[in-house]
């Protein structure tokens, strides 16, 4: 839910108009909106690379991950592994978009750790790769982008672990 949404459901749940605070709050939502819809869109258009450079990390970094006895080791494990980088990618959009954290958390975090322990996929792997997400999106965006982008990255990271 946008801080817009959230704000509206929250006054009229006490049938008020929007506080001072609020009205402050939508207005710092509004005002970053060209920036945070221009990291979506480089996001959005860059992330078969974002996601290809940031596999190619992550199995250097763990190579255990895609050799024999690896949660990620042959062709099809290593292409689910791949698809997971880029859900968080894609949710990370969301988030800026959203310019909150919620549909991160709702839609990719809530029951992650017990569904990735039943798979035995290994968590720090997963946080692993989305730090080289991170590190090759930011390496497309200017300064004050990738570190914005960059708080929603380590959101994903810390909700994993
Ligand atoms: C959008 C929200 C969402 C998420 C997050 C998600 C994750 C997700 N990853 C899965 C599997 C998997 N995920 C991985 C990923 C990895 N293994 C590793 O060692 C690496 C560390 C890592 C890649 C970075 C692998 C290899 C599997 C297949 C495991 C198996 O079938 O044994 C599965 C089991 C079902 C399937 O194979 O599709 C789910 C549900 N699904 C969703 O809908």
């Amino acid at each position: 839910m946008s801080i817009v949404t959230k704000s509206i459901v929250n006054a009229d749940a006490e049938a008020r108009y929007l506080s001072p605070g609020e009205l402050d709050r939508i207005k710092g939502f509004v005002t970053s909106g060209e920036r945070r819809l221009r990291i979506a869109q480089v996001l959005t258009e860059s992330r078969e690379r974002i996601v290809k450079e940031a596999g190619n990390q992550l199995f250097q970094k763990r190579p255990d991950i895609v050799s024999p006895g690896g949660n990620a080791y042959g062709e099809e494990m290593t292409a689910t592994c791949l698809r997971d980088l880029d859900y968080y990618l894609r949710l990370v959009t969301y988030g800026v978009v959203a310019g909150d954290v919620t549909p991160i958390e709702e839609i990719g975090l809530v029951g992650v750790k017990e569904m990735y322990n039943s798979l035995g996929t290994p968590l720090a792997g997963v946080a692993e790769g989305v730090r080289a997400l991170k590190a090759v999106a930011a390496g497309l965006l200017s300064g004050e982008d990738a570190s914005e982008a960059s708080a929603y990255f380590d959101y994903v990271v810390g909700g994993l672990l």
